[in-house]
């Protein structure tokens, strides 16, 4: 099974939907490996969006991400990589379909609601930066072999 980041972004948080957005995963048949709420340093911030340093949005984002909690986990599934990022929609939510996470719940850009890996090389590296080795936990569920031939 492959694994993924996922974050609710502070405007996530502040606006009630964490429940929302994580009964998504659950109920679609995605596993939860690890979850937390943690205040994100200016450091982590930079190192996590450290591929946008230089570009215009990328001060105002990393403002934004360490401006409140967010609620940080590891999901696990069959292509989640990919799976996660559709069931979150385009970046911008105004050009997210609608259903989607961001096309449900966004209007901006800049306060898209969550985060996902983009790629299976990156979901290693963000659930490294976010997560220590004994804080993602596998573990079986019966229900698999209601989700997966
Ligand atoms: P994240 O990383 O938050 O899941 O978003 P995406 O993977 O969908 O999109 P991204 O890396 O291109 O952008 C990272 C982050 O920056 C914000 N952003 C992006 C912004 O504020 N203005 C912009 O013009 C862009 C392109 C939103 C997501």
């Amino acid at each position: 099974m492959d694994r993924t980041y996922v974050m609710v972004k502070p405007d996530g948080v502040q606006r009630n939907l964490v429940g929302e957005i994580i009964a998504r995963f659950e109920k679609r048949g995605i596993k939860i490996a690890a979850l937390k709420m943690l205040r994100i340093s200016r450091e982590l911030a930079e190192k996590h969006y450290g591929e946008h340093k230089g570009k215009p949005f990328f001060e105002p984002l990393v403002d934004f991400i360490t401006s409140g909690p967010v609620v940080a986990m590891v999901l696990e599934g069959k292509d989640v990589v990919s799976t996660a990022r559709d069931m979150m929609g385009a970046t911008n939510p105004l050009k997210a379909a609608p259903g989607t996470i961001r096309g449900s719940y966004g209007m901006d850009v800049g306060r898209n609601v969550v985060h996902g890996s983009d790629s299976p090389e990156s979901a290693a590296r963000e659930i490294a930066l976010f997560f220590a080795p004994e804080e993602v936990i596998d573990y079986n569920k019966e229900v698999d072999s209601w989700l997966y031939e």
